[in-house]
């Protein structure tokens, strides 16, 4: 397979001015025909992407038919000769037949329960005709649908509608990844929305009859996003309607192809009784983060796809605003962290390392990464610490007034911070280009009311990028007195060398320093601060994030030294019960407090500090400190589940979920010693998903859920979403040496539609997130892992070689585990016809 290299990009010889598609649709017989009236803008002849599956029946120039010596066919491109093109202006045509009935892999046109509906980013519109398939060719769309379906929808406005034919007008230049048709027998919500400057707005919501009374909380989602976009960054709307499409077979969570935004249901379906306050506030993120899109994607999109993180990065940067404004801002920024950790740190400790503007890859599907969409908002949320929130502002309307319309780069992007606020970004540059998370060391030195920080980062060697020169670090520090009071409120250092003191005068008193506040930058701190500090700071900080932090690494430090043979911490137990029942500390924050540091994550500091973690160690600690808290806390966790419960109807809002969430963690550790009584109480009892589901995950910890699986898989055994759930927390929550065994039992039912991303994800996404599970020593983790992705790789390669990062970490474990990790790769990788995707994951991992 071909290696793609940033630095060979060219612009593409032809200018796009219109691109018109006719649509004939039918299961296993669909025909395309395109025009494309293109100019000549550079050498060379017209070479445009088709894939394997394109039936070519037609190729024309300005209406004349090409012959055999016009153009050539090798792999998934094709070639018209220079000879064959007439001067400078042209209409290419293509007539193609294809095939979207037996389309398994989710990308271009395919069916999901009978509905046409397409998916192109980033390269599928290559397997709906022959393209200029790059993100810099754009051009206005023309688009006519032929189909008996009843509804036909596509980009940009409706021009005509009859029964059986539609056509759709899309007048803002864009990519063909932006591209969408969907045809199905769709019911829509509908709304409207009049734009800051009087422009009405249609909204539809589309999904399969009977689904209608799951759609609102999404069409309240989008007016919030619409409306909060112009109110923070000034951008309104630019078309006369914006739908919305809910379907069930999709490989990402949602798309956003202009106008016409396609989601995966499990993002836009919700009722009380079906989703959980997890799934609504997701919901409400990602609509946001589509819509968000229209901008910061569609109006400036990405030159090539090594740009990649400069939509997706700024795109989460601002779903993450979004959502700190509609609930809390601490809790939204500790999740945030939390995910980060979990995902992006991990990414970045391993083999799968890679900058967040890569510079080369085989398949740009493996490189839609939390380093790219999590640590691309990260840096974005650099940039504006160290030019402050104006300097940021007018940034960002640099950015929107010189770039609107274009294709642009991560330098464009970098440029108009330069020139909006006269940095000079080029150090700070180096995290777009350098992989790897920085290691902070800080030190300090107390001399006669004055403290001196000092600071040392080192990145650690990822794959070809063995030397990292210094970063620039926003370090957010405060200091707390030893009254718990505030001596110095924040601000920023800015870490430029390898090795940098900071010292602060006056002070009375040896203050606290409580550092890295806001996690002002995706690094791991290393600091010398005992159980006491940590306790004083979880007690006294101002700073949300870094009282959590405080917590957290109380908790850490105790599940390390548990691991390796130590008893439960008796300063954690403490501390954490201060905070419990301090009830004028909001419940989501306390929540998530009491959670422990996963499993994954503590596996991952041993391993940095030079220790090979022992799975089944780590779990048997994790238990036991859960344990010891519960029984220390009995008394108040049991006054917390009383008291958190929320009366009245179910409604999906910050409060009630922080209540919920806070009641759900004492649930899970008091089950802990009352047998699962409470969970079956819970079980039997709640009036919305959110208990019932907490409930079910206690009653499987207990070992007591056997009815319960029955009865739930009985009682939602229609309702796909909900099956997801009971797919996924059966290996999740098993007793790890189950795991395994669990997960392949439940593969082998009927209803195991493995072909579905959602139901795939959800059995071997939930084994792979036991950590002591996945990892069993006698490898049968890693074996049904990799039988269900030799078997979905020949279905759908962009699933099997997502989830195959199950197995990044494999070079932490012990010999027996590493050797059977390695054998389980090695399987994969020797499977015959093994996709691109697959391919190039399974390769950088073993490399
Ligand atoms: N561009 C899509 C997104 O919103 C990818 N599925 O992240
Ligand atoms: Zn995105």
């Amino acid at each position: 397979f071909q290696t793609q290299y940033l630095a060979d990009y060219r612009p593409y010889p032809f200018r796009l001015n219109e691109t018109r598609l006719r649509f004939r649709l039918s299961d296993h017989a669909t025909e395309v025909e395109s025009e494309l009236d293109l100019t000549r803008e550079g050498d060379g002849p017209l070479v445009l992407d088709g894939g394997a599956g394109l039936k070519l029946l037609r190729l024309a120039i300005d209406g004349r038919e090409l012959e055999p010596g016009d153009f050539t066919r090798e792999g998934e491109v094709l070639t018209i000769a220079e000879t064959a093109l007439p001067g400078t202006s042209f209409t290419f045509e293509a007539h193609v037949r294809i095939d979207p009935g037996a389309n398994t892999t989710f990308e271009g046109l395919y069916l999901s329960g009978g509905m046409f509906c397409t998916q192109c980013e980033a390269e599928g519109f290559r397997h709906i005709t022959f393209y200029p398939d790059r993100p810099d060719v754009m051009g206005p769309f023309r688009v006519s649908i032929e189909s008996t379906k009843s509804i036909l929808l596509s980009n940009g406005n409706p021009v005509s509608t009859a029964p059986g034919r539609a056509e759709w007008h899309d007048p803002w230049p864009k990519p063909a990844y932006l591209f969408a048709l969907v045809a199905g027998d769709l019911v829509a919500i509908s709304d409207s929305f009049t734009t800051m400057s009087g422009r009405e707005v249609a909204l539809n919501v589309w999904v399969r009859p009977g689904d209608q009374d799951r759609a609102g909380f999404a069409m309240e989602s989008l007016i919030k996003s619409m409306k909060w976009d112009e109110e923070v960054y000034g951008r309104e709307y630019d078309l006369d309607v914006f739908n919305i499409v809910a379907v069930d077979d999709f490989n990402m969570g949602a798309m956003e192809n202009k106008g016409l935004n396609i989601f995966n249901s499990k993002l836009v379906l919700a009722s009380p009784e079906t989703a959980t306050d997890d799934d609504y506030n997701r919901i409400e993120g990602v609509i946001a983060h589509e819509y968000f899109h229209n901008w910061t994607g569609n109006r400036i999109t990405c030159r090539d796809w090594f740009q990649l993180c400069l939509k997706e990065g700024l795109t989460v940067f601002r779903d993450q605003q979004f959502t700190s404004d509609m609930r809390s801002a601490p809790v939204k920024r500790i999740e945030d962290v939390q995910t980060l950790r979990a995902r992006q740190f991990r990414e970045d400790q391993g083999p799968l390392a890679h900058p967040v503007r890569p510079d080369h890859y085989q398949e740009i599907n493996n490189f839609y990464t939390a380093t790219v969409y999590e640590k691309g908002a990260e840096v974005i949320g650099m940039l504006k610490r160290l030019v402050g929130d104006d300097g940021y502002k007018a940034a960002l309307d640099l950015y929107f007034d010189r770039h609107d319309g274009d294709a642009a780069t991560i330098e464009d992007w970098l440029s108009v911070f330069e020139d909006a606020t006269g940095r000079d970004l080029a150090q700070f540059k180096r995290w777009y280009t350098d992989a790897g998370t920085p290691r902070l060391r800080m030190d300090e030195a107390w001399d006669d009311g004055k403290l001196t920080l000092s600071f040392t980062q080192v990145t650690p060697p990822t794959p070809g990028q063995d030397d990292k020169p210094p970063r620039v670090i926003p370090i957010a520090v405060g200091l707390i007195g030893p009254n718990g009071d505030e001596v110095r409120p924040t601000e920023v250092l800015e870490m430029t060398e390898a090795t940098q003191s900071f010292a602060f005068e006056g002070l009375g008193a040896r203050p606290t320093v409580s550092v890295l506040r806001g996690f002002s930058a995706p690094v791991v701190l290393d600091r010398d601060l005992d159980d006491a500090g940590r306790a004083f700071l979880l007690a006294h900080d101002t700073d949300p994030f870094v009282r959590w932090e405080s917590g957290r690494g109380l908790a850490l430090t105790a599940l390390q030294a548990m691991a390796q043979g130590a008893e439960p911490d008796p300063a954690y137990i403490a501390a954490i019960g201060e905070l419990a029942g301090d009830d004028a500390v909001d419940p989501a924050f306390r929540a998530l407090c009491l959670q422990l540091p996963p499993e994954d994550e503590v596996a991952a500091r041993l391993s940095d500090a030079g220790i090979v973690p022992d799975p089944d160690a780590i779990h048997a600690a994790h238990l036991r400190l859960a344990r010891a808290v519960a029984e220390t806390h009995e008394g108040l966790l049991d006054r917390l589940y009383r008291q958190m419960t929320v009366p009245g109807a179910y409604i999906p809002d910050a409060e009630g979920a922080a209540r919920r969430a806070l009641r759900n963690v004492a649930l899970a550790r008091l089950s802990l010693l009352d047998g699962g009584a409470r969970a079956a109480a819970q079980f039997a009892d709640a009036g919305n998903m959110t208990e019932r589901f907490a409930a079910l995950a206690a009653l499987i910890r207990a070992g007591k859920a056997e009815g319960a699986l029955v009865e739930f898989h009985e009682e939602f055994a229609s309702n796909r979403l909900v099956m997801d759930k009971w797919y996924m927390v059966q290996p999740a929550a098993a007793d790890p040496s189950q795991a395994a065994a669990i997960t392949r039992k439940l593969s082998e039912r009927d209803d195991f539609d493995w072909k579905n991303p959602n139901r795939f994800r959800a059995l071997l996404g939930g084994l792979s997130a036991n950590h002591a599970g996945f990892h069993a020593a006698d490898g049968a983790g890693y074996d049904v892992t990799a039988d269900w992705l030799i078997r979905m790789d020949g279905a759908n390669p962009q699933i099997a070689a997502r989830m195959s990062s199950a197995f990044e970490t494999w070079w932490r474990y012990d010999a027996g585990r590493r050797e059977k990790s390695l054998a389980a790769l090695q399987r994969i990788a020797d499977t015959p016809r093994l996709s691109r995707n697959t391919s190039e994951m399974v390769s950088r991992m073993m490399a």
